[in-house]
């Protein structure tokens, strides 16, 4: 069945939950490196008052013994520090609704106004409920954590085989970076990336993004963006051209499309490929030093072709759009009465894109891993690399 996983939780709720099953025996795993990600993805410019009460860890229940992954399922909990400030608001027993102190808490937390380009309406016409804080609770990007969780324990994994990725902010609102202003090399443009408040590898427009920020606070608007997230050192060969859903390139696009907030998902040169011509487009081929080490001077390709991966970087983007939550809120309904009324507000983000580029690390590094178990296989650690070993020793002798 491969790598897969299930999270649970609310946004105010007790905490988080995931299991993750398909994981091989054999894997280190300390909890230290996923809370390193999980702190990533609580920071950037524009976050809101809530990381200021999280500070997420997890726990790990199962799985793991020893310090190593044993081939169980994997139970991971990050507690919601501001459950202690919504424990009746978000009580799973039945509350006594008589009691006017009860009611009136609860009441105060009630939402009927909608926010556009939220969740809301779709969410309480589907499943039907009154109280919109329903639907807010479990679509809420707090869910997210726990994706990054599973992300960082694939990446773990990824790592054995020396798989690398890592993001970078490339547009926040109108502040965008200038390709020629990033440095050429990876390994600093991923350093400058981590020293930067907003994640962005340029710091004249890591200037310009907070700036659009504190502007954007000030008016009570929201604003979104774009990221990019790199995975290096992938063989060649991950996905397949044979049947659609085995395309790797749809399956990366279908695990960042479900970020909350993403509209709209490029690979290398993305929807720019629509303006280029064949011979500007397609990444030419040459052999370095004869040797059959097949290599390419660019890569608009983004890594895939066909449907498969073909050993350069893989380059995916991501567009985020302004989080629906806004001080100064849209014109809208009251779900209660049908009439007119301004959306809710409640505590928000104004801009979390550096957050989502954590969050797209996690989504790339799943679908890879889901595509090596598929392709490789192995129960245990060490069955898994003889067969990447191997494979590895002879596509190159090719
Ligand atoms: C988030 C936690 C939330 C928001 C944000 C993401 O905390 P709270 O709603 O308590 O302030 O900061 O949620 C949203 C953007 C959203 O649309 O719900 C987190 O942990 O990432």
């Amino acid at each position: 069945m491969g790598f897969r996983f299930l999270t649970s939780g609310e946004s105010h709720g007790k905490c988080l939950t995931v299991i993750v099953e398909g994981v091989p025996a054999g894997i280190e795993i300390d909890e230290n490196q996923i809370n390193k990600q999980l702190a990533r993805r609580q920071q950037g410019y524009g976050r809101g008052g809530r990381m200021q009460i999280e500070k997420d860890t997890v726990v790990i229940n199962s799985g793991v013994r020893h310090g190593k992954t044993t081939g169980a399922p994997i139970c991971m909990v990050i507690e919601n520090k501001d459950w202690a400030n919504w424990g009746l608001v978000m009580a799973i027993e039945q509350i006594n609704i008589e009691d006017e102190k009860v009611k009136e808490l609860v009441d105060k937390k009630r939402i009927s106004h909608v926010r556009p380009g939220h969740a809301d309406l779709a969410g309480a016409l589907k499943y039907n409920h009154e109280d919109i804080r329903n639907v807010l609770e479990r679509s809420s990007a707090r869910k997210t954590a726990a994706r990054v969780a599973v992300g960082a324990l694939a990446q773990i994994i990824l790592e054995e085989f020396g798989i690398e990725i890592f993001s970078h902010i490339t547009r926040i609102g109108t502040a965008a970076i200038n390709k020629n202003d990033l440095p050429q090399d990876y390994t600093e443009l991923r350093e400058q990336a981590e020293a930067s408040e907003t994640r962005c590898a340029c710091l004249k427009a890591t200037q310009a993004m907070k700036d659009i920020i504190d502007s954007s606070k000030e008016t009570g608007d929201s604003l979104g963006g774009l990221f990019e997230v790199i995975a290096l050192n992938v063989p060649v060969g991950l996905g397949s051209y044979v049947h659609w859903d085995r395309r790797i390139d749809g399956l990366i696009a279908q695990a960042m499309m479900s970020i909350p907030a993403i509209k709209s998902v490029g690979i290398g040169a993305g929807e720019q490929c629509a303006e280029l011509t064949g011979a500007q487009m397609h990444d030419e081929i040459f052999s370095k030093n004869d040797e059959k080490n097949y290599q390419r001077k660019t890569n608009n390709a983004g890594g895939i072709e066909g449907g498969m991966t073909n050993g350069c970087p893989i380059i995916v983007n991501a567009a985020m759009k302004a989080i629906p939550t806004m001080k100064k809120p849209l014109n809208s309904i009251n779900l209660d009465d049908g009439q007119e009324h301004i959306a809710h507000y409640e505590r928000s983000d104004v801009c979390a894109v550096p957050a989502a580029g954590v969050v797209g690390e996690a989504m790339l590094a799943i679908v890879l891993v889901q595509a090596l178990f598929e392709k490789f296989g192995g129960d245990s650690l060490l069955e898994l690399k003889m067969n990447f070993d191997n494979y590895c020793d002879n596509y190159q002798k090719r």
